[in-house]
């Protein structure tokens, strides 16, 4: 670690002021720029940790920054992971209050929802396949903290990865059932088509991203419990939202899902 203790509960502090009260900041590695992968994950997991102090639940864990357009939108080389609380839920079809949020984004993703543990190192595509119940879309809510969403990959991960929102629905599939490689999805806003892809986009497979997840609490000593969701990772570019804008994710074989920004 190069940051200090109470520097570390400073910064978790900060960014989740930032984040119930929907403001924004500058990226906390402008005053410590030689913040560590490690402190970064220290924040998160202290942003976590006061969080299920006031009572939340975790309901999942996401990848992000695993497409090339995604990696290309942001100038980052790199996956990052995050957690999801009960709080970031949207029912489907349900409504997302743009006051509570800073600025926006929607990402189309194919989530997991595991069976098994999973453990790292050494998970790959096979074993997160194995241990996949099913797969179906979801619709992310992104919202940095950072001013104009500019940020460096560590202030990300203190940030949670921008974690904020998210929806599932549409029709749960047996993850093996498909091929999520060819698996083709249509991003609308207000019924027009802003964003197409298939799942490959995600680092060649979206479970590749579920496997780099395992693999990254392995190092820290933990696994991913059975009956986990876990959002793989925006296969297009995220696109902004204001509010008034109706947003619905349609993913071949699996049905749509909508969310509605108020
Ligand atoms: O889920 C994601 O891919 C977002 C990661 C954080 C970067 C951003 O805010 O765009
Ligand atoms: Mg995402």
């Amino acid at each position: 670690m190069a940051l200090d203790p109470k520097t570390l509960d400073q910064l978790a502090e900060h960014l989740h002021a930032c984040q119930r009260e929907a403001r924004d900041t500058l990226k906390i590695t402008d005053a410590h720029p030689d913040m560590s992968w490690d402190d970064a994950y220290a924040i998160q997991d202290r942003i976590l940790a006061a969080k299920l102090k006031a009572g939340a639940r975790v309901a999942g864990y996401k990848a992000g920054l695993t497409s090339h357009a995604k990696m290309r939108q942001m100038g980052v080389t790199d996956p990052v992971f995050g957690f999801l609380v009960d709080e970031f839920i949207v029912p489907e079809g349900g409504e997302v209050k743009v006051s509570q949020l800073i600025h926006p984004k929607v990402e189309p993703e194919i989530c997991f929802v595991t069976r098994a543990e999973l453990k790292g190192p050494g998970c790959h595509i096979g074993a997160v396949l194995a241990a996949s119940d099913v797969v179906l879309p979801g619709i992310e809510v992104i919202d940095s903290r950072y001013r104009d969403f500019k940020f460096d990959l560590k202030s990300v991960v203190a940030d949670n990865t921008s974690a904020s929102r998210f929806v599932v629905g549409g029709r749960a599939v047996d993850a093996r059932s498909v091929d999520l490689r060819t698996t083709g999805i249509v991003l609308e806003k207000n019924g027009q088509a802003v964003a197409l892809g298939a799942g490959a986009a995600v680092l060649g497979h979206p479970a590749a991203a579920v496997a780099m997840l395992v693999n990254h609490l392995g190092r820290r000593g933990q696994s991913l419990p059975a009956g986990s969701l876990v959002l793989s990772g925006g296969i297009t570019e995220a696109v902004a939202v204001q509010a008034g804008d109706n947003v619905t994710l349609r993913v071949q074989g699996m049905g749509s899902v909508s969310v509605r920004f108020v």
